[in-house]
């Protein structure tokens, strides 16, 4: 218990409590399972962060302060319990009574199912972002969707990938949410736009024919050692009626239900793409009844509040997480000039001044266009103001560029080249005070490619706030050795100013401390270890290299060049009888989303090349390749501690920050990267000695382009890669099955290697035969670890926070 709580912890109070608990699961302590006794425990914890929640709602000095509004459609939370002692500062505390109990505490903790309400990168940052923001006391409010379902839950048949639904939720609930009825929303679809003629004057309004509800579910987000408490706010689709009563009298049940079916569905599932806009109407239905329901909440709490309307950019601001809510930003328009009767030059002036956007990638596929029809079917309205919203606009492109028919055609929301498509990065730009990137290297190219012209038209209004990753979930709570280790060399301040691991290098070369870092790296090793021999009854030698790559599976991403690698590395071992190497462990863990057939098809090769070489005799503890199934929060937290190489190994320029780079180089892994995303940064700070880089940059790449690639020059001149390549249609991997494997040989040798794969193949053998001697010099290998621990506090979100509040938000942190 910290200084800075309100109230002390009585531990006899909290035991009655978790027993009550039990009691309303139908349990007493003799018997309760396991399970029982997580979700007594979560609710007894729950109950505190509750009463702090509601607290912070209603304090005076936060309603009288600007906000931020975190709008977001994935929040990749993780698990709360663990994370939320640490914060609440009860960890030991509740050790002790767990333990009174008869129970471990990380036994208990184990019992929770991950909330997967995200795909990656993107939703993972907005948890991130949310702990930064309660830990530093900016008000803050995260918007999101309470899906049934979150993310899907992946077991391997044969090598190939199988998806199973994700209940994330007990039966019996989870423990850590707060259902919110007074707060409810109604959202509306379809209909049709109705003309009223009202005192001379004429103003239209949507009449929308289909109704649901929005209800919200709270989970609480708990600043580190404060009695702040911030809402992640997740709206859960319902039928406003259960029923319709003359279908139900008419004895017609299934039409009785259908309302209650069709809403249930809107928010039954997290659409499984990372990076990919599939385009599916059920999905703009999601974002819409996201957007408006959260701009109808944030509404409420600013004139509860007793703020003016026109006041709302001075209290309010709403962060677009990629493009995904921009359809708040007409919604925003539409109340205001249809519900509150504002002059559009009244609406636009709010409205533009409260709208950021955060842009998450440069890839073409990822960047969401809908239909203009579909729109103008399920949201007749909103499609007029975008009409609005674009004409006005494209009266300002032609007066900057007179006649300048090509600008109006980039710039214009609407792509009129073929079905005429709504092009939301547009909007967000136009309709936002803020537009930013994820790292430096990403911001520069969203304005040199991504948005040229819009960079001319709004010069300084493309930023960049480079990514950040929490410093209490990725070291205090994942790698408590580490954090004690740190804690007893320079104090225990620095989960919350994590600039302070600096002070970590001067023990870079100080033997006993190297010695006791790399002693904490091998007992993560054998946590990991331990883990995989228990769930795959694979043997590893914690000797060897932990080489991790761990982030949903793209071709971008390039898990074909690691394998390709490993695949070199399994040749020489077979061919070369002086070939000699550091034993290595080569791990993968990555989801493919269900449509995406050339990234199952990496996960199958992976697997079967896995198999084969974890089998040959011939090659004993040298080499190991393990795919961890189900990569999740929870399975990231045993891995990342173990990592001793980081891969972040996309083609430059395509990889808009990572932050997976970020928790490894913070747990001591050393990065072998391309120049791209944040890459570039980690680089800067850790010092090129202590990162291996390799491989074409962004420049490189062009220029290649430029000249024209052929990957078969490199398969005909590189004997390795050549040797590598062919045991990919052979069956070298699949016995008895040649050309299993070939969607994989086809994706670089017959579809053009359109991530350069072939071409960043030499140099990337070279970084890791760089490694593999590294290694072998312990001493060296742990000055190069430590200091990348003590030079990565630049990546804490909670700098990223603090740069978005100083150059964006304009927030005041208010102290509880
Ligand atoms: C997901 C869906 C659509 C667009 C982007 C994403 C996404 O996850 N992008 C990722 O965002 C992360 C957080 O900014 C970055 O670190 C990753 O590089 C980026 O791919």
């Amino acid at each position: 218990m910290t200084p800075k709580q309100q109230h002390a912890f009585d531990k006899s109070a909290f035991k009655a409590s978790m027993t009550q608990h039990l009691t309303q699961l139908g349990r007493t302590p003799e018997t309760a399972e396991m399970r029982d006794w997580y979700l007594a425990l979560g609710r007894a914890l729950a109950e505190h962060t509750t009463s702090d929640l509601v607290a912070t709602e209603n304090d005076l000095a936060i309603k009288q302060a600007k906000s931020v509004n975190y709008l977001s459609l994935e929040f990749l939370i993780g698990r709360l319990t663990g994370n939320n002692l640490i914060s609440m500062g009860l960890y030991d505390e509740i050790a002790a009574v767990v333990s009174e109990f008869g129970f471990g505490l990380t036994d208990l903790l184990e019992q929770e199912r991950d909330p997967s309400l995200g795909n990656g990168g993107l939703g993972r940052l907005a948890a991130c972002f949310m702990d930064s923001l309660a830990a530093q006391q900016y008000p803050a409010v995260g918007y999101g969707l309470h899906y049934e379902y979150g993310l899907f839950r992946q077991s391997f048949k044969d090598g190939a990938q199988q998806e199973a639904p994700d209940a994330w939720r007990e039966p019996e609930g989870y423990p850590w949410e707060v259902v919110r009825p007074d707060l409810a929303q109604t959202v509306g679809f379809y209909g049709h736009v109705a003309v009223i003629e009202e005192n001379g004057h004429t103003r239209r309004e949507w009449v929308p024919s289909l109704h649901i509800q929005a209800m919200p579910w709270d989970l609480p987000i708990v600043g580190y050692q404060s009695n702040t408490v911030y809402p992640l706010r997740l709206w859960e689709g319902r039928a406003l009626t259960p029923f319709a009563l003359d279908a139900f009298n008419d004895g017609d049940y299934t039409r009785a239900q259908q309302a209650a079916i069709d809403a249930g569905n809107l928010t039954k599932v997290l659409y499984p793409n990372d990076n990919h806009d599939a385009g599916k109407t059920l999905r703009l239905m999601q974002q819409y009844f996201h957007s408006a329901a959260s701009v109808g909440d944030i509404l409420r709490r600013h004139l509860d509040a007793g703020h003016p309307l026109a006041a709302l950019p001075d209290y309010e601001t709403i962060q677009l997480n990629d493009t995904h809510p921009t359809i708040a930003i007409p919604e925003l328009m539409r109340v205001l000039l249809d519900e509150h009767h504002l002059s559009w030059d009244d609406a636009w002036s709010i409205s533009s001044q409260t709208f950021a956007y955060t842009n998450h990638t440069l890839l073409p596929e990822a960047l969401e266009t809908w239909s203009e029809s579909l729109m103008a079917n399920l949201l007749p309205r909103h499609m007029e103001i975008i009409f609005e919203i674009n004409h006005r606009f494209l009266q300002d492109v032609a007066a900057k560029w007179p006649g300048d028919v090509r600008k109006q055609q980039v710039l214009s929301v609407i792509d009129d080249q073929g079905e005429r498509m709504v092009r939301m990065a547009n909007l967000c730009v136009i309709g936002s005070y803020a537009v930013n990137g994820v790292a430096a290297l990403h911001s520069e190219l969203v304005k040199r490619d991504l948005f040229p012209e819009f960079d001319a038209l709004y010069p300084g209004r493309i930023q960049n706030v480079t990514n950040g990753i929490t410093p209490r979930r990725w070291l205090k709570f994942c790698n408590p050795d580490l954090s004690a280790l740190i804690s007893e060399k320079i104090g225990d301040q620095w989960p919350a100013h994590l600039e302070q691991l600096e002070q970590i290098a001067q023990y870079a070369d100080d033997k006993a401390f190297q010695k006791a870092f790399m002693a904490v790296k091998k007992r993560n090793k054998q946590r990991l270890a331990d883990w995989v021999k228990t769930h795959l009854d694979i043997t590893l030698n914690t000797d060897a290299i932990f080489d991790v790559q761990i982030k949903r599976l793209h071709e971008y991403k390039r898990q074909h060049l690691n394998l390709l690698h490993v695949i070199s590395l399994y040749h020489r071992l077979i061919h070369e009888p002086n070939f000699d190497m550091t034993p290595r462990v080569v791990f993968f863990a990555a989801k493919a989303a269900p449509g995406y057939a050339l990234a199952k098809s990496i996960i199958f090769a992976i697997n079967k090349v896995a198999e084969t070489i974890n089998n040959d005799p011939r090659v004993g503890d040298k080499l190991k390749v393990v795919f961890i199934p189900d990569y999740r929060v929870s399975m990231a937290e045993i891995i990342i501690p173990a990592a001793d190489v980081s891969e972040q190994i996309s083609m430059a320029g395509k990889e808009a920050s990572g932050t997976g780079n970020m928790k490894m180089a913070l747990n001591g892994a050393l990065t072998i990267g391309t120049m791209d995303g944040a890459n570039v940064e980690i680089r800067e700070e850790v010092g090129d000695d202590n990162i291996y880089i390799f491989g074409l940059d962004v420049e490189g790449v062009n220029a290649l382009r430029e000249k024209g690639y052929h990957p078969d020059h490199e398969y005909h001149q590189q004997p390795l890669l050549k040797a590598s390549l062919d045991s990919l249609l052979d069956d070298t991997f699949t016995p008895g099955h040649p050309g299993l494997l070939r969607p994989v040989f086809d994706s670089v040798m017959a579809s053009g290697d359109p991530y350069l794969c072939l071409a960043d193949f030499a140099d990337y053998v070279r970084a890791h035969n760089q490694i593999d001697s590294d290694y072998r010099d312990s001493t060296l290998w742990a000055h190069k670890a430590i200091l990348n621990t003590a030079l990565v506090g630049k990546f804490s979100s909670d700098r990223s926070i603090r740069d978005y509040v100083t150059n964006i938000w304009q927030l005041k942190a208010v102290k509880r």
